[in-house]
């Protein structure tokens, strides 16, 4: 067996051992639960050889949703103490035990894409999920979204981008006075200096002990909340999804014109989110209006909502000169720049795949060529880590990782060419 074909035969294996029945851990061990976002990206992989497996993937995710239509970021469909925060700290009083907050609903995208592999086999699927989609969506336009139209997040975890240097400022202005005692799992698994620090993580739970104070009520949250960021990451992802949305609408033949205003608002946020002294869209404290000044990867998925935003194109390519294996999560010019510590410096393969697909479907065909290549050599050579060093490639975090696996299969490995599921 070749290399190459080898490692196609890794990744899938890597999925099947994540797969704990109906949902895929993100790694085992560090991540021992269904995550929102890695449930999507997870599904794109098993399309590439299980559509059946794919589908319910979703089908699981969606099963968590709440009555107000949130889809939390975590459900945990048992109790593993090698993970913390478990259910007993979020004290959300869901069915199904889960976090009280959402992540990045790439969901919907990654569902019309299952839908267009086989429309018949997806027909009857796509009717009984595309409700809870659409309550999704409705969820956030009302509890998420600016006043500009921008997507917003309550927490640095619903972002995805945990660390990330856009959220310093305002994780500063928190005191997180009266916090209990706690052991943080996930530095026994991997080297404290890759993940958040303490200080993070003293928010982090401060702010969830905040929420569950307030039940989670969305009304309390909006008028007391301590942290409310726009989001440019979020913003594009929940863009490109509404876009997915109104399309599937159209195949079911539904309405389209309430999905046609969340479009139109949510393209309005975005241009409130570009910050024209660093020269790329940015992060916005919601309750400040300030700006965060961080050119992060973030900036660049407006490709993967089909913005093309030509501006940045030289960024681009000022960044990828730098490194070995781009795109990296911060500007390695940042001085908050740091290769290894999370998202603050680490290139992550599935962002890669949301830009570099973006950039294809723009006809940028260069560009997107050049991120899958970094892609490929960054996995073919470190294997199939959480996230990697931009300059020496060497992997980092979680291995065996679900997403990385699936971007392998489905867009990175030299076999997806041709089979490729555009994303
Ligand atoms: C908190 C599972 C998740 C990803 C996030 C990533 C990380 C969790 C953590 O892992 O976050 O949600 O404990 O660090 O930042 O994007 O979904 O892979």
């Amino acid at each position: 067996m070749s290399g190459v074909d080898g490692l196609d035969t890794e990744a899938r294996d890597i999925l099947r051992d994540n797969d704990r029945g109906g949902y895929t851990v993100p790694t085992a061990g560090l991540y021992p639960y269904q995550w929102n976002w890695d449930s999507a990206f997870a599904a794109f992989g098993f399309a590439r050889f299980d559509l059946d497996r794919a589908w319910r993937e979703i089908e699981t995710l969606l099963s968590g949703q709440w009555e107000n239509g949130m889809v939390p970021h975590i459900l945990f469909h048992g109790v593993d103490d090698s993970y913390f925060p478990g259910p007993d700290v979020w004290g959300t009083d869901a069915v199904l035990p889960s976090s009280g907050i959402t992540q990045p609903p790439l969901a919907t995208t990654i569902i019309r894409r299952l839908y267009q592999k086989d429309p018949i086999a997806g027909r009857a699927r796509l009717e009984r999920l595309f409700p809870r989609l659409l309550a999704w969506h409705r969820w956030f336009a009302a509890h998420r979204t600016d006043s500009h139209g921008a997507i917003t997040v309550t927490h640095p975890w619903e972002s995805g981008r945990d660390n990330a240097p856009d959220w310093d400022a305002a994780m500063a202005a928190i005191d997180p006075v009266g916090l209990a005692s706690y052991d943080r799992r996930d530095i026994h698994e991997v080297d404290a200096s890759m993940r958040p620090t303490k200080a993070d993580y003293d928010r982090y739970l401060w702010l969830v002990a905040f929420a569950r104070q307030r039940h989670w009520d969305e009304k309390r949250l909006r008028a007391e909340g301590r942290f409310r960021m726009a989001d440019p990451a979020t913003s594009f992802i929940v863009l490109r999804a509404l876009c997915d949305l109104r399309a599937l609408a159209g195949m079911l033949g539904r309405p389209t014109i309430e999905i046609d205003g969340w479009i139109a608002a949510t393209r309005a946020g975005v241009n409130h989110l570009w910050n024209a002294e660093i020269g790329a869209y940015d992060s916005r404290n919601v309750l400040t209006g300030a700006f965060s000044a961080t050119l992060s990867n973030a900036s660049f998925l407006c490709f993967h909502a089909g913005i093309d935003d030509r501006r940045l194109l030289p960024v681009m390519e000022r960044i990828l000169a730098g490194v070995r294996y781009g795109l990296p999560s911060l500007d390695p010019a940042d001085p908050r720049f740091d290769p290894r510590r999370y998202w603050r410096g680490p290139t992550w393969a599935m962002l890669n795949m949301l830009i570099g697909s973006g950039l294809a479907r723009l006809g940028h065909a260069g560009l997107a060529e050049r991120l899958r290549r970094h892609t490929q050599a960054m996995i073919a050579e470190n294997g199939f880590a959480e996230y990697f060093d931009p300059i020496d490639g060497s992997p980092a975090g979680g291995r065996r990782f679900t997403w990385t696996a699936a971007v392998w299969l489905g867009w990175a490995a030299p076999s997806a060419s041709g089979t490729r599921m555009e994303i």
